[in-house]
């Protein structure tokens, strides 16, 4: 069959049976060995195994047009989840079973899907078409319905082109029933780095940054050469953006989190930006690194940390008397967003203050270590792939191997697990730029006692090897988590063998 033809008959499948008969088709399709089907017994023999509480959890997640007020006066028109971003906070116990119908009320017939990134589920509740399940189509709906397992801080957004650079995300807390750590309070921050409706939409800026670097990058919306980070290894983003926002606020207008002197908090940082790792302190204050990706680490004190897309971090702070900063400096770009803490008198710091920890001791995820209970056995590799991060801005070609994810055919060169392996990912940056690597399904370990993560950061001209146990078949999206590097096709299919 030649490509053209096996292209019609791939959609033609997935229009009409879905994802089960696009996992057939491929498997037919010649070198590509047969794939476990994203519905099929083995998925739901591993949902049977997960140990559900029996608790269902229904909610609602409405995607449509909302003008959203960043505060200061400020609106952008965009698209977001029942008319806020972000979006409300699900906050689940580990074992419930979440139920979540999504409604796309996106114009235009934009299909849409909801990721629940970082969380091990059922692989055909994964949200990332056209591989788990074919999108939803605009003005249908789709119910999520998995088993929540590991405790910790995640967040659910769509899987489709750039539409993670809109409004379109929300925290997903899972509690932990038996929480080992004490605290007065918690505080969820999600930072994002903030386009649309202002100085044009993703897709313009995508649209854009594919003519590549040749074409001239003359718009506004582009970043132009210059944003270089010495903790990125150099260049530190593809794009300028006008605002960076704190909990969907712009620094002039901030989201004020109120405690008492004393009080020690908990803070889920979410990085859900498109295209910017930040660098995060709270003015006059240390933090504690507790968990990284949901996962408990050992405890280390920090001034600063950075943050690249698609990773959280936990931290405890014991507050202050006063007002303080909370400030997410746009690493590379200078720009920066910002909440405040008041637990007392005092006026609100400028819009434009950098608090000195930001300069202070910052530990990136390297130099962490997961706790003995999170810690994987050591166990000799079944299986080792190298994952080459290649491609560039001069052509925007950004891709995994030296291939560019063809949507049409993801699953056209899976890279091959089999449940009960051991597996390293070698993850080779041959690229100038840093990338924050992400895998669906799994959280693997950095290193051999490093923390456990879903995404981490890969350095330019460095290797980032990660290890994990094939516990959860299917078909599981590895990609950068910079929404135009992945949508350029910095992507790849990890799948089980059937
Ligand atoms: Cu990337």
């Amino acid at each position: 069959m030649n490509d053209i033809s096996r292209r019609s008959v791939l959609l033609a499948a997935l229009g009409a049976a879905g994802a089960g008969a696009l996992a057939a088709c491929a498997s037919g399709s010649g070198s590509a060995p047969t794939l476990v089907s994203p519905s099929g017994p083995a998925v739901t023999a591993a949902e049977k195994k997960r140990a559900g509480r029996g608790t269902v959890r229904n909610m609602n997640l409405t995607a449509a047009p909302a003008v959203l007020d960043l505060g200061g006066g400020l609106t952008a028109e965009s698209w977001a989840f029942s008319g806020q971003t972000p979006g409300g906070e699900i906050r689940v116990s580990a074992g419930d079973t979440l139920a979540a119908e999504l409604s796309n009320q996106l114009p235009d017939r934009t299909t849409t899907s909801l990721h629940w990134h970082g969380i091990a589920l059922r692989n055909d509740m994964d949200g990332a078409p056209p591989v788990t399940q074919p999108a939803v189509q605009a003005g249908s709906t789709f119910t999520y319905r998995f088993i929540t397992g590991t405790p910790g801080t995640y967040f659910v957004h769509p899987h489709i082109g750039v539409q993670l650079d809109r409004g379109l995300y929300a925290p997903l807390i899972v509690e932990d029933p038996d929480e080992p750590l004490s605290y007065d309070d918690e505080w969820v921050v999600v930072l994002d780095d903030w386009i649309d409706g202002v100085t044009g939409t993703p897709d313009e800026v995508y649209a854009e940054l594919r003519q590549g670097m040749g074409a001239g990058m003359h718009r506004d919306g582009l970043m132009p050469m210059g944003a270089t980070s010495d903790l990125l290894g150099g260049d530190a983003g593809d794009v300028k953006y006008p605002y960076h926002l704190v909990n969907g606020r712009i620094p002039a207008a901030p989201v004020v989190h109120r405690g008492r002197p004393g009080d020690r908090v908990r803070l889920r940082i979410i990085n859900a930006g498109g295209d910017t790792a930040y660098r995060v302190a709270l003015g006059g204050h240390r933090m504690t690194v507790t968990h990284t990706d949901g996962y408990p680490v050992e405890h280390r004190e920090v001034d600063a940390l950075l943050i690249g897309m698609g990773e959280r971090y936990d931290v405890l702070v014991t507050l202050g008397d006063g007002v303080f900063p909370l400030v997410s400096l746009a690493e590379g770009k200078g720009a920066a967003g910002m909440a405040l803490v008041r637990t007392g008198a005092g006026s609100a710091p400028s819009p434009s203050v950098r608090p000195k920890e930001l300069d202070g001791k910052i530990v990136t995820a390297a130099q962490l270590r997961a706790t003995d209970d999170v810690r994987l056995t050591s166990k000799k590799p079944d299986r080792v792939h190298r994952v080459e991060l290649t491609g560039g801005m001069h052509h925007y070609n950004w891709a995994i191997n030296g291939v560019r994810l063809d949507m049409s055919d993801p699953a056209a060169h899976p890279l091959i697990v089999e449940a009960g392996e051991r597996v390293q990912l070698d993850f080779v940056n041959r690229s100038t730029m840093w990338h924050p690597m992400h895998l669906h399904g799994h959280t693997y370990e950095l290193g051999a006692d490093g923390p456990r993560k879903d995404t981490a950061i890969v350095l330019p001209k460095k290797t980032l090897s990660v290890v994990f146990d094939a516990d959860n078949p299917g078909q599981w999206m590895l990609h950068c988590h910079n929404a135009y590097h992945a949508e350029a096709g910095m992507m790849a299919v990890l799948g089980y063998r059937d």
